[in-house]
Order: structure tokens, then sequence, then C-alpha cells
């Protein structure tokens, strides 16, 4: 179990596939394997809030835009 207090651990344990990218699905996929539910409302939310904040909205979250995220 990575330090939740360390954002960049937790960017790295939610991507799954390690392409410095966050996908909805790999969202999803961590949420589950700490045993959280997440509903398709607020993974909307979350991703509307944190995809833009590199200005790419590519529908992925990358470790800057996560890291806006966190620290809000
Ligand atoms: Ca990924
Ligand atoms: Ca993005």
């Amino acid at each position: 179990m990575p330090d939740l207090d360390d954002p960049t651990a937790t960017f790295k344990e939610f991507d799954g596939d390690g392409d410095g990218y966050i996908t909805r699905e790999e969202f999803v996929r961590a949420m589950n394997a700490r045993g959280e539910e997440i509903t398709a409302a607020e993974l909307d939310s979350i991703f509307h809030t944190s995809d833009e904040n590199d200005g790419d909205a590519d529908a992925r979250i990358s470790l800057a835009e996560f890291l806006v995220a966190w620290n809000k």
C-alpha cells in the first residue's frame, strides 16, 4: 500500500499500464483494487475537473493534471 500522502506514488498505482496517463478504465480498476466503489457520475466529475488542467482534454489524466487536482 503506497503512502496516501504521496500523489506521485498514487498516480503510479492508478496508471495500470505505466504509460504516464490514467484512463477512466484504469481509474475504475484502481479504485476497485482499493475496495472503493465509484459511480459513472463521480468518474465524469473527476475527469471533467482534472482532464483539462493541462489544456489537452484528451480524456486521460497526466501526472501534471493529477497533481493539480490533488492540491485542490
Ligand atoms: Ca495508463
Ligand atoms: Ca488530459
